[in-house]
């Protein structure tokens, strides 16, 4: 258990490389002085069904920055009395541009010249002149990493699941989705019972163990489209669009009962762990939050009724 299965995580990879690049409409910000180029490579990528921002003016570069909060920054060298290494260097000096990726445009094929501008902030080069469907596979791969490495740093590194932030904006935009279209969707909240006593009793490396096991449970249980996060040390919201009260209710009844029976083995004896949780509409309340409050009361409730089990 905990193994890699490396052939299977490929495939996984290829698939998702596949959809995901097809499918993306990634955010890309275009800064050139040349006003004609920088038309053409708003068009080529526009109709390759990305989002575009071009503008030939460096001086505004962080207020459309801020505005626009691109996937990535394509950026020509020489922009009449602005440098674009010059600009790269300033972003790397604030948190928020620290880690966006910055690919140069550039005629110049002085490998020297190039390392210097590598060494100021850019991340790459892409060749002048460019050629339409390289710059459109370019933009979509890198669009694409960029937004992977994004998602990356919003996992919880325990448990794999989103971590609290990310996981509340997933929820708000579920709330918003479900608002809008009228269908109903749930949220949970779910907490370890008598948690400390675990970690008392057998050591807090087997109390990861068991947050590792009910984290497992829920993703292999729960539907791909649903949402699941890690949102404190032992505890998780739980996303089911589209999904009704009642429908939501039995399955997290089920998950409850068979988590309960999974045996842990702590050392000098087996044990056993039991969750309690709290459930909400979405759609009963305007907004994420107040749902989320909602979920948070009923948990509260179940865990003055006895724990082990699911309140709405
Ligand atoms: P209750 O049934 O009322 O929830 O009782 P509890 O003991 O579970 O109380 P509470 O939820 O407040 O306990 C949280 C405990 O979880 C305290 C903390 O030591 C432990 N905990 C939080 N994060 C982690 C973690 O990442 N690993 C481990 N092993 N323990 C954690
Ligand atoms: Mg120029
Ligand atoms: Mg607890
Ligand atoms: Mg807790």
């Amino acid at each position: 258990d905990g193994a890699l299965d490396i052939p299977a995580l490929a495939d996984q990879v290829e698939q998702l490389l596949a959809e995901g690049v097809a499918t993306l409409s990634g955010k890309v910000m275009i800064v050139d002085d040349d006003r004609e180029l920088l038309e053409h490579y708003r068009v080529v990528l526009t109709s390759g069904g990305m989002q575009v921002r071009a503008f030939d003016d460096p001086s505004r570069l962080l207020s459309e920055l801020a505005e626009f909060r691109p996937d990535i920054l394509l950026m020509d060298v020489q922009m009449g009395q602005y440098d674009g290494p010059i600009l790269a260097r300033m972003l790397r000096f604030q948190a928020e541009w620290l880690s966006l990726p910055i690919i140069f445009f550039s005629s110049e094929a002085n490998r020297d010249l190039q390392l210097d501008v590598l060494a100021r902030g850019g991340d790459d080069f892409v060749t002048k002149p460019v050629s339409d469907e390289f710059l459109l596979r370019t933009a979509r791969i890198r669009c694409f990493r960029a937004r992977q490495l994004d998602k990356l740093v919003s996992l919880d590194s325990l448990t794999g699941l989103l971590k609290h932030a990310l996981a509340k904006t997933e929820l708000n935009r579920e709330h918003a989705r479900c608002t809008r279209s009228g269908h109903s969707s749930v949220v949970a909240m779910l907490d370890l019972d008598h948690f400390k006593q675990v970690n008392d009793s057998y050591g807090h490396g087997v109390g990861d163990m068991v947050i590792k096991a009910l984290s497992n449970l829920l993703r292999h249980r729960l539907r791909n489209t649903d949402i699941i996060g890690r949102y404190g040390g032992e505890e998780f919201v739980v996303v089911l669009p589209e999904c009704s009260l009642e429908k939501a209710v039995e399955v997290l009844e089920a998950l409850n009962q068979d988590f309960a029976r999974l045996v842990f083995n702590g050392g000098s004896e087996e044990f056993a762990v039991t969750f309690s949780a709290g459930v909400a509409a979405l759609n009963d309340y305007e907004t994420g939050e107040e749902a989320i409050d909602a979920a948070d009361r009923a948990l509260y409730q179940r865990k003055r009724a006895g724990r082990n089990g699911v309140t709405v």
